[in-house]
C-alpha cells in the first residue's frame, strides 16, 4: 500500500463524464503535476476546476475532487478526476497518470485498501461488490443493508456471547477450588451454547434467502416435444421470445428470460423437447435440456392433457425430487386423455396457453416452492456467499462439539478449544482474522476501479 494506484472507476464507454480515481501517498502530488491548478495547499473535500496537461498539450477540461485521508474511502488521500466521458479522453488521462508515477490498480484494490486500513470489514467489502452487481431491488436492498453493517452487528453479538462464556471458563480454570460454582456455570453454559446454536441456525436459514435474492432462481421448463413448453415460456415472459410451431422438435437450443416474482429474479429456461432421436443436432439439444434441468432450482415438467404419458415421461418425472418439481398439464382446452399415475403426490396444475389458463397458478407455485412471500423486508440481512456460509457451518460444528463435550462431562479446557474456534470462524466472516491469499482472491472478483 506504499504505492499510489489509479484506475478508471466508471464503465468505459460513451457518456457525459468518466471518473479516474487515484489513491495513495502521492495521489495529490502526482495529479498536481499534470493539472494546471494546484491542489497541495487546498482544503480537503473540495472541488477544483482546471485542465489535465501533457507538457503544453491540453488533454481535457476537468473537475477534480480532492479528498485528503483519513476521511476517505481508502483512508488514504484520494483524488478523483471527473473528465469528459468517452474512451479516448479517459484512457489518455489514465495513461498520463501512469507515466507520472501511478500504478494501475488491480480489480477491487480500492476496496481492499479500505478493508486493510480498517475502514470497512470483510463482510461489508463483499457487500459493496454485491451492491455493484445487484440486478433487482431486493438484491440492492440486501446489499446496502449488509454494507451498512446490520449483518456485522449480528455476527459481532454472537461472538460477544461466546467471549462471555470463554471468560467464565477462564475463571473456572483459574479457580478450580470453587467446584459448586462450576456446576452452576455448566448449566448456564449449556443454556447459552444452545441459544447461540439457534442464532447460527437462523443465519444459515437466512443464507438460503440471501442466495436467492442475490443470484436469482433458475426455473427449467422440460417435457416431450410439442407439449407447449415454448408457449408457456412466452406467456410467463409476456413476450414472443421462443419460436412456437406445431412441428415437434422446434426448440433446439435453450431460450431464456427473466421475470420478477416478489422482487426476486426468476430466470425461466425453455429447453428442447426430450425424446429419443437420431438427429445429431436434436440429440445435443436433448442432452442440454437434461443438464439444465439437473442444475435448475425448479423444474416445471410439462405434459399434454390430450395425450397419454409415455414411458419416457414417467422416467423423466422420476428423476426430480418433489422439492424442485412442479407438474403442469397443458392443453386443457383439448379432450383429456392423460391419466395421472396415483403415486404422484405433488400438486399438479392444469391449464392451457390458448385461453390462457393456469399460468398465474404456475407463478404462485414457483413462489410457494421458494417460500418467497416473507423473504423480502426493509431491514433484511442475510449472508449471501459460500465463503460466509461455510464459515458459519464450521462455527456451528465447533459449537456442537463444545456442547457434546459439556454434556459428556469433559474437562472445561476441551470445551474452551472448540468454543475458541467457533469464535475465530465467525471472526473470519468479518475479516477480524484472515489469510492474505483469501483476501486477494475475494477482491480479485471486484471490478476495476472499485
Ligand atoms: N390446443 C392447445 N395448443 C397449444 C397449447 N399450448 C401450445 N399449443 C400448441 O402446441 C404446439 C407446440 O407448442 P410449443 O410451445 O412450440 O411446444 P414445445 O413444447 O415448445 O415444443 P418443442 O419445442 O418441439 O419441444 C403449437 O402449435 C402450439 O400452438 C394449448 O394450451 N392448447
Ligand atoms: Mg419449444
Amino acid at each position: 500500500m506504499e504505492d499510489t494506484i489509479c484506475a478508471i472507476s466508471t464503465s468505459l464507454g460513451i457518456g457525459a463524464i468518466s471518473i479516474v480515481r487515484v489513491t495513495g501517498p502521492d495521489a495529490i502530488k502526482i495529479v498536481d503535476s499534470i493539472f494546471d491548478g494546484t491542489l497541495t495547499e487546498k482544503e480537503t473535500h473540495t472541488i477544483h476546476y482546471g485542465h489535465i496537461k501533457k507538457q503544453e498539450e491540453t488533454i481535457d477540461e476537468v473537475l477534480i475532487m480532492l479528498m485528503k485521508g483519513p476521511k476517505t474511502y481508502t483512508t488514504e488521500d484520494i483524488v478523483e478526476i471527473n473528465c469528459h466521458g468517452g474512451i479516448s479522453t479517459t484512457n489518455k488521462v489514465l495513461e498520463i497518470l501512469l507515466e507520472n508515477g501511478c500504478r494501475l490498480a488491480e480489480p477491487g484494490e480500492f476496496t481492499k485498501r479500505a478493508f486493510l486500513n480498517g475502514r470497512i470489514n470483510l463482510l461489508e467489502a463483499e457487500s459493496v461488490n454485491d451492491l455493484i452487481i445487484a440486478k433487482t431491488d431486493a438484491a440492492r436492498t440486501l446489499a446496502i443493508n449488509n454494507v451498512d453493517g446490520i449483518l456485522t452487528k449480528k455476527i459481532r453479538s454472537i461472538r460477544e456471547k461466546i467471549v462471555k462464556i470463554l471468560a467464565n471458563i477462564e475463571v473456572n480454570i483459574d479457580y478450580p477450588e470453587y467446584q459448586d460454582e462450576l456446576q452452576v456455570t455448566k448449566e448456564l453454559m449449556d443454556k447459552y451454547l444452545k441459544e447461540i446454536n439457534i442464532e447460527l441456525d437462523k443465519l444459515l436459514d437466512g443464507a438460503k434467502n440471501g442466495r436467492i435474492i442475490k443470484n436469482g432462481i433458475n426455473v427449467a421448463i422440460i417435457g416431450r416435444p410439442n407439449v407447449g413448453k415454448s408457449s408457456i415460456l412466452n406467456h410467463l415472459l409476456d413476450e414472443e421470445k421462443a419460436i412456437v410451431t406445431n412441428i415437434p422438435g422446434t426448440t433446439r437450443d435453450i431460450v431464456e428470460g427473466t421475470i420478477s416474482i416478489n422482487s426476486v429474479a426468476i430466470n425461466i429456461i425453455d429447453t428442447a423437447g426430450i425424446r429419443e432421436t437420431e438427429d445429431e443436432v436434436e440429440k445435443i439439444g436433448v442432452n442440454k435440456s437434461k443438464d439444465i434441468a439437473k442444475l435448475a432450482d425448479i423444474v416445471i415438467f410439462v405434459a399434454n392433457n390430450n395425450e397419454k404419458l409415455t414411458e419416457e415421461d414417467l422416467e423423466l418425472l422420476g428423476k426430480y425430487n418433489s422439492e424442485k418439481l412442479i407438474i403442469f398439464i397443458n392443453k386443457s382446452d383439448l379432450e383429456q386423455k392423460i391419466v395421472i399415475p396415483k403415486n404422484i403426490s405433488q400438486e399438479i396444475i392444469i391449464g392451457n396457453t390458448i385461453a390462457p389458463n393456469g399460468l398465474d397458478e404456475l407463478k404462485e407455485a414457483i413462489k410457494n416452492k421458494l417460500k418467497l412471500d416473507n423473504i423480502i423486508s426493509k431491514d433484511m440481512s442475510y449472508l449471501t456467499n459460500l465463503r460466509q456460509i461455510d464459515l458459519v457451518k464450521k462455527a456451528k460444528k465447533s459449537l456442537t462439539n463444545s456442547l457434546k463435550s459439556l454434556e459428556g462431562q469433559m474437562p472445561v479446557d476441551i470445551i474452551e478449544i472448540d468454543l475458541k474456534s467457533a469464535w475465530e470462524y465467525l471472526g473470519q466472516i468479518i475479516g477480524d482474522t484472515y489469510q492474505e491469499e483469501l483476501v486477494d482472491n475475494i477482491f480479485s472478483n471486484f471490478c476495476l476501479g472499485k
